[in-house]
């Protein structure tokens, strides 16, 4: 084995397969090809099915015989299954201790043990611990140290500071332990379990609050569902590969919430109020939110809760995300528009989409390859058929001689060779077996899953040095054959086609996949598309719709294998509510009981393997390419990816609805840390159509990730596919790019402490209860208000322009004030091409001249946009650096607007090589006697009464050194005695 030598190009990972073999099966698969034709013309002549072979494969990739396992019916929906609160005893502290900063105490159990869907704990440890002025901690272990704790070593809990000014106040009761959280200031009780009992069982947690009637709450992802969540949904987390099912589980668990209070009866209250709520936990669990209570039901490890106090809603996600770990700064390309596609077959369908974009002079970034560059589905190979490593060489060097990027997918499952085959060597599997690091079955055999190169393992990146040494080893080997800038991490939840090990014993079958997969194509279009069914989807009650099941009276009996501590792993007592399509945890991952290296089994982690995935990659990239940023798109995700990795929502489809959806989605995700996000634009399954493409190109160019991407039998989506697509996405990229260092800028505020990229109209506008739903619009940091068309065949578009009479917005398109009362709903035109986007008063945004690509925009001339509040005034900011993961030389602007002066003035090393050529002023109450620069710089201006725009241009042709490092002052004086 030479794994670790570097090999020349034509090597086995790339390869894999001997020339013989390679005809053998060409040989072999084009006569299949050619039956089929010959079997298709005859079927089409009577029946006109489209001509394509939906598989051809040598076996089916899941054995039809295997065992799915038994059905499991959500405890929560079952009537008959026994309610913990009332049967169980609960605890009373005792040796209660206060410290500095927090409380410690025994809780012993109130009674007979209850035994309900697990054992009891007869002895509990209670840890309150006043982690920052505005962060409790509650901590409650079982007094033997038996139940999983997440370790510091894989995701960091929380870090403590020492003397803190605790603005809240922990209190409880002793028999029964039960306790409350109060803010300080206002006496707002945040969380209160008084009249619960507290459950701890081993597979079994049960921790209860009361809440406000008609509470708002927002998080508990991931989740297809409005952004308010409503008072009665049981929200599970078990990390699952399902296409963006509506209110169910799906790729990423994020147990944290976010609530908001409005007025109500406490006086002092004179504007709404946000708090945060996480539980730090990886497994699997329901939350219940009723009407009056919300409950965690969590199968195992500790409980863990963090407070926060807010008091506002981007105060409360700002300390949140703080906690969990701040987002990662990406290169500035990273903001540009991406085109993907399940099915760019060869090295010149990516050339041919590249040249057509420029053709059509729509802006693009980066290109992105499926998995059809790989050999056989296989991790860190290249195809050699269709991706020629040369060729792809030549293409990858063209791209990145124009600025632009290439980000190939990696899915998380490795082809397990088939040993009795010595010409099916595949080099990453075996050195994997070599390095010890796949995940087991509890006797120590390899888990053999089923995924799309045929039987799989699984690496452990579970606290496995060794997965790290073999993903960089894999990621070099790579680098020969590939220069990526990024990768796109696919079915890390992880995603297994069978359920349970199903390919063990069976690797001689391998490959068992589909080698062309094809697949039908898609007939499904969005709505509207014959103009009917126009309101499909959005506001239906989502709920009902996927869980409303007739549960059988009695649920058949599920096998009972204990592991070393005697649970029931596979078949928990309780039964969370998982996705209609889920019969149990192992369905379509990997079951519970998968060993991992250090012992730790499935059970206790699945919710991490997203996230230790990520982890290793974004490790391997530091290795391989010190200091820069490395760019990972991961599908699932856990708290605290944010800060290795940007997520996009997994598999929509091109239905107007799930464009709507894409709002709440992209809004929880600030709520997550994991600001870089977006959606499959135009829709990843079905097809799409002009209409619906030209609205969500539109909409996406004002979503943090931006790209484009659909499934292999849909058709192609790409932007100049339609004119009317064409012209919208130019305009949409082209105010993109102009937004460019705002966007950055964005970016890094949310570097730096967590704030929000876009944001909820209600995280702006925190006095109006009535945005407390609101999410067909949005904001572009605080500045940009977003109004997007969300329906078929329409022309028109409602929404409100928040705040009060003193709120201004001016219109993007032609600075104009708009003249609408604050907070009404109004009917805006938003004929097809044209997206309504309002620019808030007492803002400055920072603009540059779009170019083709991130980086020839960023060398056109600066501008500055100052829209004036009613009060005549406006700040903004710049960030800027040498895009280092810790950069070298940055640049801080600041920049306020007060008695018609504009202050500029900036710190950091980082020169911005490009001029300045312009400065927009909207909301100039008068015509200016005069404008000037403090220094003695000969101003060009003019000023539009009628508009009250006063504009400086040409201030390139002038620009002396301060105002090249951005440090000086612009005032315009209204009368001749002003200055
Ligand atoms: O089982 O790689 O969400 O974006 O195109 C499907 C093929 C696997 C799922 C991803 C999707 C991607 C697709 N993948």
């Amino acid at each position: 084995m030479h794994y670790t030598q570097l090999r020349p190009v034509h090597n086995r990972w790339s390869y894999a397969i001997s020339n013989v073999k390679e005809n053998l099966w060409f040989i072999l698969l084009s006569s299949l090809g050619i039956l089929f034709i010959l079997y298709g013309a005859a079927f089409a002549v009577v029946t006109f099915t489209p001509l394509v072979p939906s598989f051809i494969s040598p076996k089916q990739t899941s054995a039809p015989d295997l065992a799915d396992g038994i059905r499991q019916w959500p405890t929560v929906d079952n009537a008959s299954a026994p309610i913990a609160q009332e049967l169980c005893p609960g605890y009373y502290s005792e040796n209660v201790v206060r410290t500095t900063n927090g409380i410690t105490a025994w809780l012993r159990i109130a009674g007979q043990p209850c035994n309900i869907y697990g054992k009891d704990y007869n002895d509990l440890i209670l840890n309150v611990t006043y982690q920052t002025d505005n962060r409790l901690n509650v901590r409650i272990t079982d007094s033997e140290d038996i139940q999983y704790v997440i370790p510091d070593d894989v995701a960091k809990a929380p870090v403590a500071e020492t003397n803190t000014a605790q603005k809240y106040e922990f209190e409880y009761n002793t028999q029964p332990f039960e306790f409350w959280v109060t803010r300080r200031s206002d006496g707002d009780i945040l969380f209160d379990t008084r009249g619960t009992k507290l459950i701890f069982e081993d597979q079994y947690l049960e921790v209860m609050t009361k809440m406000e009637p008609n509470y708002n709450l927002y998080g508990l992802g991931e989740v297809i569902h409005e952004l308010r969540l409503g008072n009665n949904l049981t929200r599970a987390m078990w990390a699952t590969d399902l296409s963006n099912p509506i209110d169910s589980n799906m790729y990423g668990s994020h147990p944290v919430y976010l609530e908001t209070r409005y007025g109500g009866d406490l006086q002092s209250r004179t504007t709404s109020t946000s708090h945060a709520v996480f539980l730090r936990s990886s497994h699997g669990m329901d939350v219940l939110l009723r009407p009056e209570t919300l409950s965690y039901r969590v199968l195992g490890g500790i409980i863990d809760l963090y407070f926060y106090l807010g008091d506002t809603a981007i105060q409360a996600i700002q300390q949140y995300v703080s906690s969990i770990g701040l987002p990662a700064m990406q290169q500035y390309w990273v903001l540009g528009f991406h085109q993907c596609r399940w099915g760019y077959k060869n090295v010149n369908d990516l050339r041919d989409v590249v040249k057509l974009y420029r053709e059509a002079n729509i802006p693009l970034e980066v290109i992105w390859s499926d998995l059809d560059y790989m050999y056989q589905y296989r991790d860190w190979t290249l195809d050699e058929k269709n991706f020629h490593p040369d060729e792809m060489h030549h293409f990858l060097e063209e791209l990145h001689a124009n600025n632009q990027y290439y980000v190939p997918i990696i899915d998380a499952g490795i082809y397990a060779g088939n040993p009795t085959n010595l010409s099916d060597v595949y080099d990453p599997y075996t050195a994997g077996l070599d390095k010890s690091i796949y995940a087991l079955n509890p006797d120590s055999s390899l888990y053999i899953g089923n995924v799309w190169p045929g039987y799989t393992t699984f690496p452990d990146f579970y606290r496995n040095a060794n997965t790290l040494k073999w993903w960089i080893e894999a990621m070099r080997n790579f680098s020969t054959l590939v220069d990526y800038d990024g990768f796109w991490l696919d079915m890390n939840e992880i995603s297994t086609f069978c359920t349970g090990s199903c390919g063990n014993d069976k690797l001689s079958d391998n490959p068992s996949c589909l080698f062309d997969f094809v697949g039908s194509p898609s007939t499904d279009y969005p709505e509207g598309f014959n103009v009917t069914n126009s309101t499909e989807g959005f506001h239906a009650d989502s709920a009902k719709a996927v869980m409303a099941q007739i549960m059988p009276a009695v649920a058949p009996d599920a096998p009972v294998q204990l592991d070393k501590i005697g649970r029931n792993v596979n078949y928990p007592p309780y039964k969370i509510k998982l996705a209609e399509e889920l019969l149990n945890l192992a369905s379509h991952t990997l079951s519970p009981n998968v060993t991992h290296h250090d012992g730790t089994l499935e059970y206790d982690i699945h919710n991490l393997y997203a996230y230790t995935e990520t982890m290793t990659a974004y490790k391997s990239f530091l290795e391989l390419r010190p200091n820069k940023r490395p760019f990972l798109l991961t599908r699932g995700t856990f708290p605290g990816s944010g800060s290795y990795a940007a997520h996009w929502g997994g598999d929509n489809s091109s239905k107007f609805y799930y464009m709507a959806f894409s709002i709440p989605q992209v809004l929880s995700f600030q709520i997550f840390g994991i600001p870089v996000v977006g959606v499959d634009t135009c829709g990843f399954g079905g097809n799409t159509d002009f209409e619906l493409c030209a609205r969500w190109m539109q909409l996406g160019a004002f979503l943090p990730f931006y790209r484009n991407h659909n499934e292999i039998t849909s058709i192609p989506q790409e932007a100049y596919r339609w004119s009317s697509v064409a012209e919208a996405s130019r305009i949409a990229i082209n105010i993109r790019y102009s937004l460019l260092p705002y966007w950055y800028t964005l970016m890094y505020r949310a570097h730096v402490d967590g704030t929000p990229m876009v944001r909820a109209l209600a995280w702006e506008f925190p006095n109006e209860e009535a945005l407390k739903d609101a999410d067909r619009q949005f904001l572009v940091g605080s500045a940009i208000l977003v109004t997007p068309v969300l329906e078929p065949l329409v022309t028109t578009v409602n929404g409100v322009f928040p705040g009060s009479r003193n709120d201004i917005w001016y219109d993007w398109y032609n600075y104009t004030k708009i003249e609408v009362p604050n907070g009404k709903n109004v009917t805006m035109d938003a004929p097809l091409g044209h997206i309504n986007l309002a620019v808030r008063g007492g803002s400055i945004l920072p603009m540059q001249e779009p170019g083709y690509t991130t980086t020839e925009t960023r060398k056109n001339s600066l501008k500055l946009l100052v829209a004036l509040s009613s009060e005549g005034v406006a700040q903004g900011e710049i960030y800027l650096d040498d895009e280092a993961l810790v950069p070298a030389s940055t640049l801080n602007v600041e920049m306020t607007v007060a008695d018609g002066s504009l202050s500029v003035r900036s710190r950091g090393k980082f020169v911005i090589t490009t001029m300045l050529s312009k400065i927009t002023i909207l909301g100039v109450t008068s015509k200016p006697k005069r404008v000037h620069f403090d220094s003695p710089v000969v101003v060009n201006w003019a000023y539009d009464e009628t508009s009250r725009i006063l504009t400086i241009f040409d201030i390139d042709k002038f620009n002396g050194s301060d105002l090249k490092s951005f440090n000086w002052t612009l005032t315009w004086a209204e009368s001749d005695t002003s200055t």
